[in-house]
């Protein structure tokens, strides 16, 4: 394990990417702002229905996506890896895949696979390139899982008190389609082959970031785990499921821990720039640059890495605080860090 580990103890910073079909959204439904949550929840907070989601999807076409030029902004921030959100909760896979039509190749305007020319500009400036992939939540794919979260936080739907009693009794679900297969189903012809996809087909792959294992069990993950071997240097954090699997990084979310908080596991601190995983519109509350060094520095110095987030719109284009803040670290890093 420490062989494996090795780059990713000496990595200390990377960029998190949260990217999909939730960007043309941008935290808006229907005139209104989503009340909480990142925007990559949006359907999720305000009960879109799958047809209405899938139907806006069709349009999704990111003309300025720019792999080459995000990839050279990583690394001239100091950054040394980069998770992309192959599959966030909405079950939206931004790869060409065979186990589910509800992917970028099949279901939008675009048509191409977004994770093939960022893997390839990786390999290209020599940046570690890690997979988020929400292996239990999915909304869009049938059986997936959905966490509950009460109608009242959305919009100011006339039907909330109805939806809010149809998710209670349907496990979180909120729309039929959701519950046309089981959750081993889901497991076997969605999770499982779409991992296995995502570790043949992009050449070497550093980290597996899963995420929120509602409704997972130690079965599905032992399946999930399995396909791991495909990859025998891969890192995994510990989101597959608790407690019997570990996997070997621990994920505080926005928050540095303290000393006393450490317990010698390795860890990674992921952050958002503003408030929001997903591009959100309207959220302007972004952490100053000195602030974000602050963080970085606290982490390194206790031995920890962070991981921070961008959110790119709809068309592809990185939001420009970020841009701004990214150059700022760099600046700081070129001054400060002996590598
Ligand atoms: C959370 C997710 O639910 C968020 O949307 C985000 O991906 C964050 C990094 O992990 O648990």
């Amino acid at each position: 394990k420490d062989a494996r580990m090795q780059w990713w103890r000496a990595a200390r910073f990377g960029m998190f990417i949260h990217w999909g079909v939730y960007a043309q959204w941008a935290g808006v439904y229907h005139g209104h702002q989503q009340a909480r949550g990142g925007a990559e929840w949006i359907m999720n907070r305000c009960k879109i229905p799958v047809a209405e989601y899938q139907e806006r999807a069709k349009t999704f076409n990111p003309v300025n996506y720019d792999p080459d030029a995000w990839v050279k902004m990583a690394k001239e921030a100091g950054m040394k890896y980069i998770i992309i959100t192959s599959k966030h909760h909405d079950g939206f896979a931004l790869f060409k895949s065979g186990a589910s039509k509800w992917n970028v190749v099949d279901a939008t305007a675009y048509g191409k696979d977004l994770i093939k020319p960022l893997a390839d500009a990786c390999r290209k400036y020599g940046m570690k390139l890690g997979f988020y992939y929400s292996q239990a939540q999915d909304w869009n794919n049938p059986g997936g899982a959905a966490a509950r979260k009460e109608m009242r936080e959305g919009w100011p739907n006339p039907d909330s008190a109805k939806i809010d009693a149809y998710t209670k009794a349907h496990n979180g679900h909120w729309d039929p389609a959701q519950e046309t297969k089981t959750f081993d189903q889901y497991i076997d012809e969605v999770s499982v082959p779409q991992v296995k996809e995502l570790l043949s087909n992009y050449g070497d792959i550093a980290v597996l970031w899963w995420d929120t294992p509602t409704n997972m069990t130690d079965a599905a993950a032992q399946k999930l785990k399995d396909v791991l071997k495909l990859q025998p240097d891969i890192i995994t954090n510990d989101r597959l499921k608790r407690p019997n699997f570990p996997g070997d990084t621990k994920t505080p979310e926005q928050k540095v821990p303290t000393q006393a908080e450490l317990d010698g596991t390795d860890w990674e601190t992921c952050m958002t720039m503003n408030s929001s995983w997903g591009y959100k519109s309207w959220d302007h509350n972004w952490k100053s640059a000195e602030t974000l060094i602050h963080n970085l520095v606290d982490i390194a110095s206790k031995g920890g890495n962070y991981l921070l987030n961008i959110g790119p719109k709809e068309d592809g284009s990185v939001p420009q605080e970020s841009i701004d803040r990214l150059r700022e670290i760099g600046a700081w890093m070129k001054v400060n860090s002996a590598g």
